[in-house]
């Protein structure tokens, strides 16, 4: 029985694991990690489940062509040097992720900006954190998150604004809520247009306007001053900026914000005057704030309110934001966007240039900002930028306006994959393949949202030929002709390098150092604790608060606040769209559930995908009448199948989707393809939270499911989606119309057009009911079920006959009577 400590794959609290391998595995939360101390989410329960090789991509493919690594490795490196030689470092890219691991990114980072020698590498953090990133190198003149997690719980009042922590980072939502139950928790506001399953729980929700948050922190600001709390002595000795920041919000009078953010006035009023007169505040923040195409300024806009009150740095008291992804911290640290170099060194200076240049002996140092994400692939569509090495990441899916990213992919003249599943999105367009070793089978470090630097530990091989992706571009740099740069032995070998690279001429003059780890042996990297960064020589054991000494990082040590100028979405005024389309998360699913879409135990809340809206709304547009709620969203952009579901905790006159389902596991559900691609001019993030979109009935001829053992596929159905059970698949499906020859075709349709099993049909078009059965030896292989009318028998029933071992004859009757229960 070996055990072995870890974190979780998935969100940015970070939780520790530990995982005991033995005749089971066993997976259960580490009670000491400081960030769960304890506890664990679904997803992370059910992390041992995502380890099965179904679906896996196990060996690298050139055009479909299992070929060797090293055969795979040369083509990459050969086709990226010759497109350089013919147009120049910039036409190549790299977009990667921040679920790679610390030392992945160190790599590429390394491999781009310093012997490529063009920064053309971004991330899928640019669609999540580019916003705080920027907010906070403005006020604070590095990248640098004040506060950590206990600060939730010793706040008297947390703010959460655009964040839905009850199902994203639901662990952290625990421990507030833990310290509620035991009587001397803060009093929670949840500031989000919805009533999301945080703002359930909140004791006071602001449903705000949606994109009005900006409004809503410079009316703070203004009433903070007006009640004579704004800290003129901490502001005279640490702020600089703060006359034009307070004479910017002097038209935000109570009256004038409550009525820009669709607020009750006294409501507002009360909120604003318990946050002015509570010394103990966190106002945490997510993808509600990023998300925007004035990100930056929101983001700037909450810092402004806590600098105006010597709010930082304190305990219980400080802007929080909240990461998204395991590693998207460490990303920001490594200098995986565009505009960062690495270890929160800056791009446009020419000193800290050179230091990482000497450092790595680079060849060919990037000068200037390469593209971010949005513009990147808009590169690709246009052809300037020729190859695309993605990781990590399935941006078909997780892009906005999709169908343009579709086309852009389907144009790159040379499109390499590295990935640990074989069919996603992204992957049916590439050239190259390359298998990566995923969460289990690849070691190093992550950083969560508190800046806590933890071991990810591999305790399995990987599969097939897969590799940890610092591995991959490590070879693809030696191929490329930087032997020295790229031979590494291992990860701790990377991390090293890292460390010792954070304290280069640093002084305390940059945040992110973590010299102290410099000096690792593989022995110590390998016992690695969970340490919160910096780690240094005046730091060793890590610092929990930026900012108590009120020393900033901008070059004369004073922080920033901004002249905000609040702005809604730039949004083209469209008649038709008369809607306004949020998306965002559900808590059972990840991102593009490539890893939790077909895990039965993940799908039960939310089968399908759906789109939530207003029942006064619905009942204006006749959806309310749509029996079986099936309804396509549309936009200028393109749109997406969905069923509909009306709540009052949507707002009036928005919707909110999950982005989630994708044509892997339903068809044409892409939300992406419906969404606005305008970001925000400082920060490069897309306004994902808001896009004018019309919402209609779809008409629909047969409703139906099907249930068998395997996945299944359709021509031309109108929708289908598919839902894992334990030993089934269900299809829930819809068709314009029925064929002729029914029972033929249903034989092909349930993919047993073989000569096993007993066949059982019943009904036909004018019936208005069709079902088909399929039994081998007295045991359930597949069944379907259609109907004019969205009236169809229990699923549950159906399901429990699928497991039985032999079927009894009542039963047998009762498949094709079909139980309407
Ligand atoms: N279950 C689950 N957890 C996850 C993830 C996942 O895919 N699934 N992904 C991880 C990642 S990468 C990220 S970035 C985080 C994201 O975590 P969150 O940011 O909490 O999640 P979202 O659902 O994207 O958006 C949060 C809320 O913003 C609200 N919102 C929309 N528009 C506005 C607005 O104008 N103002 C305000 N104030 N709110 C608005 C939405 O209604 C939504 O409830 O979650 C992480 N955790
Ligand atoms: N409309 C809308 N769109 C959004 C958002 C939104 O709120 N609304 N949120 C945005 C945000 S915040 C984010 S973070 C993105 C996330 O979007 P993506 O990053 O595109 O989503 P994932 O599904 O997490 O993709 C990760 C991929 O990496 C693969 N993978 C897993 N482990 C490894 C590994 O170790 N190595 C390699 N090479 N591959 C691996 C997985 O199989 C998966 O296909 O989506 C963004 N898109
Ligand atoms: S809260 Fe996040 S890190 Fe913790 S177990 Fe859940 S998904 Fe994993
Ligand atoms: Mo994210």
């Amino acid at each position: 029985m070996s055990e072995k400590h870890t974190v979780c794959a998935y969100c940015g609290v970070g939780c520790g694991l530990i995982v005991e391998e033995g005749i089971t595995t066993d997976l259960r939360p580490d009670p000491e990690h400081p960030a769960n101390l304890g506890r664990l989410c679904a997803k992370g329960a059910n992390l041992m489940e995502t380890l099965s090789p179904r679906g896996r991509l196990l060996q690298p493919l050139l055009h479909g062509t299992h070929v060797s690594w090293s055969r795979a490795v040369e083509h990459v490196a050969e086709r990226f040097g010759s497109i350089i030689e013919r147009h120049g470092p910039d036409a190549v890219a790299f977009y990667v992720s921040g679920q790679m691991l610390t030392e992945d990114y160190y790599v590429a980072n390394k491999l781009m900006k310093g012997f490529i020698g063009s920064a053309n590498i971004d991330t899928n953090s640019r669609l999540c954190m580019a916003s705080t990133v920027a907010g906070h190198i403005r006020a604070f003149g590095a990248d640098t998150v004040p506060g950590c997690y206990q600060d939730l719980e010793e706040a008297e009042m947390v703010v959460l604004v655009g964040s839905n922590m009850a199902s994203c980072h639901p662990v952290l939502f625990q421990r507030i809520l833990d310290v509620r139950a035991r009587g001397r928790g803060p009093y929670l506001v949840v500031i989000d247009p919805r009533r999301s399953e945080t703002a359930q729980q909140a004791d006071l929700h602001l449903a705000l306007r949606p994109g009005s948050d900006g409004f809503l922190f410079c009316g703070l600001l203004n009433h903070m001053w007006k009640l004579g709390r704004v800290d003129f002595a901490f502001l005279e000795r640490h702020v600089h900026g703060f006359v034009e920041a307070l004479e910017a919000v002097t038209d935000f009078d109570l009256r004038h914000t409550a009525e820009l953010c669709g607020l009750d006035q006294a409501v507002l009023a009360d909120f604003m005057t318990r946050f002015t007169l509570t010394e103990r505040v966190v106002t945490a923040f997510s993808q509600g704030i990023n998300q925007s195409s004035s990100g930056t300024d929101k983001v700037n806009a909450i810092i402004n309110c806590h600098l105006a009150t010597g709010r930082i740095g304190k305990p219980g008291a400080g802007p929080f934001s909240l990461t998204g992804q395991g590693n998207a911290m460490g990303g920001r640290e490594v200098g995986g966007l565009a505009n960062q170099l690495a270890a929160h060194m800056k791009l446009e200076n020419p000193e800290h240039r050179r230091l990482v240049a000497d450092f790595w002996g680079a060849s060919n140092m990037a000068e200037r900002a390469g593209l971010k994400a949005i513009d990147l692939f808009e590169a690709v569509a246009e052809g300037r930028v020729k190859a695309l090495w993605v990781a990590c990441t399935n941006p078909l899916v997780s892009l906005p306006n999709a169908d343009r990213v579709r086309q852009a992919l389907a144009k790159c003249e040379l499109l390499v994959v590295s990935e640990c599943m074989a069919h996603t999105e992204t992957a049916a367009f590439a050239d190259v393949l390359l298998p990566a070793a995923t969460w289990g089978e690849k070691s190093g470090t992550v950083t969560n949202s508190e800046r806590v630097i933890s071991r990810q530990r591999g305790f399995r091989r990987p599969l097939g030929e897969a590799r940890p992706d610092w591995a991959a571009f490590a070879a693809v740099g030696r191929a490329m002709g930087f032997q020295e740069a790229f031979t590494y032995a291992n990860p701790a070998a990377i991390f090293r390098e890292y460390a010792a690279l954070s304290g280069l001429g640093n002084d305390g003059t940059r945040d992110f150092d973590i010299s102290g780890l410099a000096d690792l042996t593989d022995a110590q990297y390998e016992e690695l604790q969970p340490v919160q960064w910096p780690v240094n020589r005046e730091y060793p054991q890590g610092r929990a608060r930026f900012f108590d000494d009120g020393r900033f990082f901008h070059p004369d040590g004073r922080a920033r606040m901004l002249p905000i100028q609040p702005r809604f979405p730039n949004l083209t005024v469209d008649g038709n769209h008369d809607l306004l389309l949020l998306t965002g998360r559900v808590a059972d699913q990840w991102h593009t559930m490539s890893r939790t879409g077909g895990l039965a135990a993940l799908r039960r809340r939310d089968e399908e995908p759906f789109v939530a809206m207003h029942p006064v709304d619905a009942a204006e547009r006749g959806i309310d009448q749509v029996v079986s709620g099936l309804v396509r969203v549309e936009t200028r952009y393109g749109g997406f199948l969905s069923r509909v579901r009306v709540t009052e905790d949507q707002p009036m006159g928005s919707m909110f989707a999950p982005f989630h389902w994708n044509d892997t596991f339903a068809w044409d559900a892409k939300v992406n393809s419906a969404v606005n691609p305008t970001v925000d001019p400082l920060s490069g993030q897309p306004e994902l939270k808001a896009t004018p979109a019309s919402i209609h009935p779809l008409e629909v001829g047969w409703h139906g499911f099907v249930i068998s053992s395997g996945e299944l596929t359709f021509e031309d159905p109108l929708y289908w989606v598919r839902i894992p059970g334990d030993g089934y698949v269900r299809h829930e499906l819809a068709f314009a119309q029925l064929p002729s020859r029914c029972d033929a075709w249903a034989r092909e349709l349930l993919g047993l057009d073989d000569d096993y099993g007993e066949w059982l049909f019943f009904g036909d078009e004018a019936a208005g009911s069709y079902r088909a059965a399929n039994l081998l030896n007295g045991r359930l292989r597949a069944c379907l079920f259609l109907a004019r009318e969205y009236r169809l028998p229990s699923r549950r029933w159906l399901e429990t006959l699928f497991l039985k071992e032999n079927l009894e004859h009542r039963e047998r009757r009762g498949l094709l009577a079909g139980a309407l229960v």
